[in-house]
């Protein structure tokens, strides 16, 4: 068994270390830009790190508390090469981030005592809400979970395609009506059958793109009452899905959607192929709602439980 779990989470390393490639390199070149012909640790040592990190897109606020606990720890006369610096900033930020206590889970998993465990998914349009679910489902379906899909997204046709061929890959049931058909009905089918099946676990897609923001925050709202009809207390969980390609975008993202409605997951994707990565450590630091999972590639396997420990020694890891 621990065999088996050694192998899987050296899988796991593997995809997350080249899932941020690109973040990694990005970053290490500025680092070593900004310590380059210096012998010591000074004010523009500091300066130069602050630039590196919020041009890493880590966020002003999470920057700023690196750099206090950068320049608490480090004699200022001290010489320190990029290698020294980079082991300080990885303690740091580390640091940092365990002084919230969440992001720390391992598995994919959902609370027994629920059931079924019903989790809305809801994001802005493009941001990898589908793809998400389709992950998630095969990932919670490999547990052993029972998982039923809810097609709420009525606002495109493709919208119900694209989640039905993630249900035909995963093979679970989805369910769903016609394109335009109303998102809460969709929702109280969805949690019927499931009630019915007596699944484990159910996701719900909705649309990412209404005819304005107000519309869709209403929407929102009515698929979370209509869902209270069939399961109190549902949904146990509504994740919000953000593009981490997009960096501080991100951000202001989590921010208005967190402000307009209850969020109480996050899930950031796309960190393959940018350079943006940093923007999951200003993310973690900054929401008090956990990054609960990250997308690392397109693939039904490139989704990963966030571990802010294992995220931080990836990040860092050259
Ligand atoms: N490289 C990469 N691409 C991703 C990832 N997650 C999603 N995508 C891609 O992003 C695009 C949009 O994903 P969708 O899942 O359709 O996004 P959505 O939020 O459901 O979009 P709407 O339904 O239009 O609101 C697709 O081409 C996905 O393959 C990821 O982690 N990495
Ligand atoms: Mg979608």
């Amino acid at each position: 068994m621990s065999l088996f779990k050694n192998i899987f989470s050296s899988k796991k390393k593997e995809s997350l270390d080249k899932g941020l490639e690109k973040s990694k390199s990005s970053f290490f070149s500025k680092l070593s830009k900004a310590v380059a012909g210096k012998s010591k640790v000074d004010d523009d040592v500091l300066d130069n790190l602050e630039e590196v990190l919020v041009s890493s897109d880590v966020g002003v606020t999470t920057t700023l508390k690196i750099i206090d606990r950068i320049e608490a720890r480090v004699s200022k006369d001290k010489y320190m090469g990029t290698d020294e610096l980079n082991a300080i900033l990885r303690e740091e930020i580390s640091g940092l981030l365990s002084e919230t206590n969440v992001g720390n889970q391992t598995e994919f998993s959902v609370p027994q005592d629920k059931k079924p465990y019903v989790i809305m998914v809801v994001g802005v349009n493009g941001v990898g809400k589908t793809t998400t679910i389709g992950k998630l489902a095969y990932q919670f379906k490999k547990q052993g979970y029972k998982v039923v899909l809810g097609a709420a997204d009525t606002f495109r046709a493709a919208a119900i395609d694209q989640l039905q061929v993630w249900a035909d890959r995963v093979d679970v049931p989805i369910v769903k009506q016609s394109m335009g058909s109303d998102p809460a009905s969709v929702a109280f089918d969805t949690l019927s059958s499931a009630v019915k099946q007596e699944a484990d676990v159910v996701i719900i897609d909705t649309a990412g793109r209404l005819h304005n923001k107000v519309n869709l925050m209403n929407e929102l709202t009515k698929v979370k009452r209509v869902m209270q009809k069939v399961v109190d207390s549902t949904p146990h969980e509504v994740m919000l899905v953000l593009d981490g390609s997009t960096g501080q975008n991100a951000f202001e993202q989590a921010k208005e959607f967190t402000k307009a409605t209850e969020v109480t997951s996050l899930a950031v994707t796309k960190l393959d192929g940018t350079a943006k990565g940093g923007v999951v450590i200003g993310i973690s630091d900054q929401f008090q709602i956990p990054v609960k999972y990250i997308g690392v590639g397109e693939g039904i396997e490139d989704l990963q439980v966030f571990n802010k420990h294992e995220f931080v020694d990836s990040f860092f890891n050259v």
